[in-house]
């Protein structure tokens, strides 16, 4: 006998692939070769189920390497380069990092790519349209203010609604 448990639901939420929000992430201009999506999926339990496929970071010409690189929702949808009008962590309230509405876990590049799914119960999906997602260039440290000592912005992407 098998307990259901909500992991079954993210499952098959991932596997129908309709996102309720969805970002394209690009490169910045040293690092052109990056890209990928993060996904937002609505759940039946509040919340969001979120999904990153990200090609091209950094450490893709190291055989074997892997690495962590931060990545946060920030508050302003403007992906220009060079990323420098994100603005600052997506919160909703005013918080310490790693507190912030639109802090998440970091990616794991394996060389070069990184797919991360995780369940988050900080923000609405109709909280963060409009705003971008933001990829760095090393890890989170997860204490540092205001924002991680993550590094400088190498991917970013505006958050859009699927079905506007
Ligand atoms: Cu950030
Ligand atoms: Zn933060």
């Amino acid at each position: 006998m098998t307990e259901f448990t909500p992991a079954m639901l993210f499952g098959e939420t991932l596997r129908r692939g309709a996102p309720e929000a969805a970002a394209w992430i690009k490169g910045n201009e040293d690092y052109p070769q990056l890209s990928g999506t993060v996904r937002f999926f609505e759940t039946p339990y509040g919340g969001c189920l979120v999904e990153a496929e990200i090609f091209g970071l950094p450490n893709i010409a190291t055989v074997g390497s892997s690495n962590f690189y931060g990545m946060h929702i920030h508050e302003n949808g403007d992906c220009t380069q060079p990323f420098d009008r994100t603005g600052s962590h997506y919160a909703k309230e005013p918080a310490p990092h790693p507190l912030h509405t639109g802090d998440m876990p970091p990616l794991m590049g394996n060389q070069g790519y990184a797919w991360l799914a995780f369940y988050d119960k900080r923000f609405l999906i109709s909280d963060i349209i409009g705003r971008s997602v933001v990829i760095h260039a090393m890890a989170d440290d997860f204490m540092t203010q205001p924002a991680g000592n993550s590094g400088a912005k190498i991917g970013c992407g505006v958050i859009r609604a699927a079905n506007p």
